[in-house]
């Protein structure tokens, strides 16, 4: 299980380093382009928006009934070129504002070609200081997780707990200076983030 969990984690970690592909959609005519599409998780979506139109994520019931109330946190780009890149597997709505009504709309399925979905980058856990010499506090600031790893450079588990609260904190004091992972996740989330002892 372990070394199952470890081969894991190493493919975690090449996904970590390769970088994601970017998908452009275009606004044409009263339609987006294309107007369905499937990423990965790590790709980034760019969107390039002409005048009179805009690119506003909304919930699946707004997008359902071809509504334009904007998904409260979602984004809402106007004209002009703007990049995103998701944070969470599953299906991102959109229409544009002026002409939803009249069934411009699109959406993006962001998937994970991996078991454990997962998180690769984002904001729900913060770490600090980073880089440290000893002491590093692991802010967990949105989510619930229950599982906590650290790993160094090699994927080597160099700490487990399986308990996480809202703030941990891990002592490198009498580990070696270099790469660490830190390793947050529960049944439908993963998020690995980077360390470095010095
Ligand atoms: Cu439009």
């Amino acid at each position: 299980m372990q070394r199952i969990f470890t081969i894991f984690t190493l493919f975690f970690l090449l996904f970590l380093n390769t970088k994601g592909e970017t998908v452009t959609i275009n606004t044409s005519g009263f339609t987006f382009s294309p107007n369905d599409v499937t990423i990965k998780l790590g790709d980034e979506i760019k969107f390039v928006v002409s005048s009179g139109h805009t690119a506003t994520e909304v919930t699946q019931a707004t997008w359902n009934a071809n509504g334009n109330t904007p998904k409260s946190g979602g984004f809402n780009f106007g004209v002009g070129t703007n990049s995103f890149t998701p944070t969470a597997v599953g299906i991102i709505y959109y229409v544009c504002s002026p002409h939803a009504s009249g069934g411009m709309k699109g959406k993006i399925t962001v998937s994970t070609s991996t078991s454990i979905q997962q998180i690769v980058q984002n904001s729900k856990v913060t770490i600090y200081p980073n880089p440290t010499k000893n002491v590093v506090t692991i802010e967990v600031l949105q989510g619930n997780f229950k599982n906590i790893e650290i790993l160094n450079i090699l994927g080597d588990v160099i700490y487990r707990q399986t308990s996480v609260g809202m703030k941990q904190q891990f002592d490198f004091s009498n580990y070696p200076m270099g790469v660490y992972w830190i390793v947050i996740y529960n049944e439908k989330e993963k998020i690995i983030k980077k360390v470095q002892k010095i």
